[in-house]
């Protein structure tokens, strides 16, 4: 079988992974060029990619659904890293916007340099209508802009999910948890070597019980008291939702389950119980595009059984 040329296993040090940066990060504001509007902003997501989750929950949560429009691509990535568009698959949608068959298609209209690099497609994206081009595909950025300029220019529901007294706070809280948990998980079932593997998940089930620690009594990470419901739980949670289903075994993160986890547990159902999140769930999507699209990892894509928890604690 030949190798992944993927984002996702393109870049090791010493055995150990290194996810890319992303390549847009211009910002939607007040003003400048890319202006706060309603149906101006497009997102493209997989509902298998917990980064792309991240934008489907800011949106939902903050009640974005008619102003940002969605596409979304079929879960079955291919071996050299590409999405695709396929409204056949339930779930999946075609490219209302621009009529692509792949996500590629997305980011050469944007940068026509695109394909002669060549470079990978990472959902999500956020596309700008009016420029006709990608303004962003960096979920905490994404996320970011959602919470402030949408929220300052009128779009948003009444849900502050960015305070500024509490931004420093949430910025510390997606930072610790980035490396460890979010990109932990992947540099686990990347790793080319049992050192960068037992480093990995060293580092994930320590912040793991951090943060199991830090929710005794709490119900949200950031703030005062029991917290407030803020970026830092919308940047956290799609990692975690996928943990017992996917991660455990298919990325070797086998040492405990967020089941095993009282009050990671129960953050995770107060989570998913909020108006909205649930309908950003699939859990199809999720666990066959892990299992499917990582070929060099599961060569016959064969998906295990679901445990006990996980797909049952949260689906039903
Ligand atoms: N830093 C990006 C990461 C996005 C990312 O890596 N997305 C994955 C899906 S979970 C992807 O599209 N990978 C395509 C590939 O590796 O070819 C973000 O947080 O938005």
């Amino acid at each position: 079988m030949t190798e992944q040329a993927s984002a996702w296993t393109s870049a090791f040090d010493k055995g150990s992974f290194v996810r890319k940066s992303s390549e847009f990060r211009d910002h939607v504001s007040l003003e400048g060029p890319f202006k706060a509007a309603s149906e101006r902003y497009h997102l493209y997501v997989s509902h298998a990619c917990p980064w792309a989750h991240r934008t489907l929950l800011a949106r939902a949560l903050l009640g974005l659904e008619d102003a940002i429009s969605v596409d979304v691509v079929d879960w079955r990535m291919q071996n050299d890293g590409s999405w695709s568009f396929n409204p056949d698959e339930p779930g999946a949608t075609a490219d209302r916007v621009l009529g692509s068959t792949s996500l590629e298609d997305i980011y050469a209209a944007a940068d026509p340099s695109w394909t002669s690099s060549p470079r990978i497609g990472t959902v999500p994206v956020l596309w700008d209508r009016h420029h006709a081009t990608i303004v962003n595909n960096e979920s905490r950025d994404i996320v970011r802009m959602m919470a402030t300029s949408f929220a300052e220019a009128g779009l948003t529901n009444e849900r502050v999910l960015s305070p500024a007294d509490l931004r420093e706070a949430i910025d510390a809280m997606i930072d610790a948890n980035y490396e460890s948990v979010n990109n932990g998980v992947y540099k686990a079932g990347f790793a080319r070597s049992q050192s960068a593997y037992d480093a990995a998940v060293d580092v994930l089930f320590e912040r793991l019980g951090e943060l199991e620690a830090h929710l005794e009594g709490r119900t949200w990470l950031v703030g005062e008291g029991q917290g407030v419901l803020t970026e830092a739980d919308l940047c956290l949670v799609p990692t975690l939702l996928r943990f017992d289903l996917v991660y455990v075994v298919h990325f070797k993160c086998s040492r405990a389950r967020i089941a095993d986890m009282p009050n990671l547990t129960a953050y995770l159902e107060r989570f998913l119980a909020l108006p909205g999140v649930a309908e950003t769930v699939n859990w199809t999507h999720i666990k066959h595009h892990y299992f499917w699209s990582h070929q060099h990892m599961n060569p016959y894509r064969i998906v295990p059984e679901d445990p006990d928890r996980g797909i049952h604690a949260f689906s039903s």
